[in-house]
């Protein structure tokens, strides 16, 4: 028996809801006879990492997914890197917004996810849900949690596998919106990453599978 710790950040940017957290209540408490444990995390600068740190203690996962709105994007988007930046577009829901800051100053520049992205958007599709891997996470508080939580697994959690997967809007929410930004519905996103959560127990090695981009 495997356990994963899956995160869901609360609303932000003027959004009454996040699809992220609207999914982390969805899912059940075991897959295949593996752990499943939810968390809500604030989308805040630093606070949002260190109520993941705290909860890690607590519960001792083999692997953290951590789950964010992408607004705009249409897909489900596996991330694969995350980088030492935080350059906050607008300010997060404490008020905070750093501009070109390192997260952490004795951290790489980057680390990658060591979730197995290829296998985890292979599972996806061939479950007829579109998925893509994204080689950018931003750098608000998606890519922030997710380079903390690569930080703390390479640091001082080594056992820890980590990674992050950004989610489309609901359309509840882009019907006020431009017409064309992209939607998908909570069912799909909770398939979709019921399926991901199956795919990171499943393949204790990732696959080799062709997702790059030209540009
Ligand atoms: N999405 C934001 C932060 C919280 C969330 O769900 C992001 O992509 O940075």
């Amino acid at each position: 028996m495997k356990k994963i710790l899956v995160t869901g950040f609360d609303p932000f940017g003027g959004e009454k809801i996040n699809p992220a957290l609207e999914i982390i209540k969805l899912l059940p408490s075991s897959i295949e006879g593996n752990e499943i444990k939810v968390l809500e995390i604030p989308t805040v600068w630093r606070e949002s990492i260190r109520v993941i740190e705290e909860e890690i203690k607590r519960f001792n996962p083999d692997f953290i997914l951590s789950i964010g709105q992408a607004g705009g994007r249409t897909d489900i988007s596996i991330e694969r890197v995350a980088i030492n930046i935080d350059d906050f577009r607008i300010k997060d829901n404490a008020g905070n917004q750093p501009v070109d800051e390192k997260i952490f100053e004795d951290g790489e520049n980057a680390y990658f996810s060591t979730l197995p992205i290829k296998a985890i958007q292979k599972k996806i599709k061939d479950n007829k849900i579109p998925a893509s891997i994204s080689n950018s996470a931003g750098t608000f508080v998606c890519n922030h949690v997710f380079y903390g939580l690569r930080y703390l697994t390479e640091m001082k959690y080594k056992n820890i596998k980590a990674g992050f997967i950004h989610i489309p809007y609901l359309p509840e929410q882009v019907i006020d919106k431009d017409n064309s930004i992209g939607s998908m519905s909570l069912e799909t996103i909770l398939k979709g990453i019921e399926l991901a959560i199956k795919a990171i127990f499943e393949n204790e090695i990732d696959i080799k599978a062709i997702g790059g981009e030209i540009c």
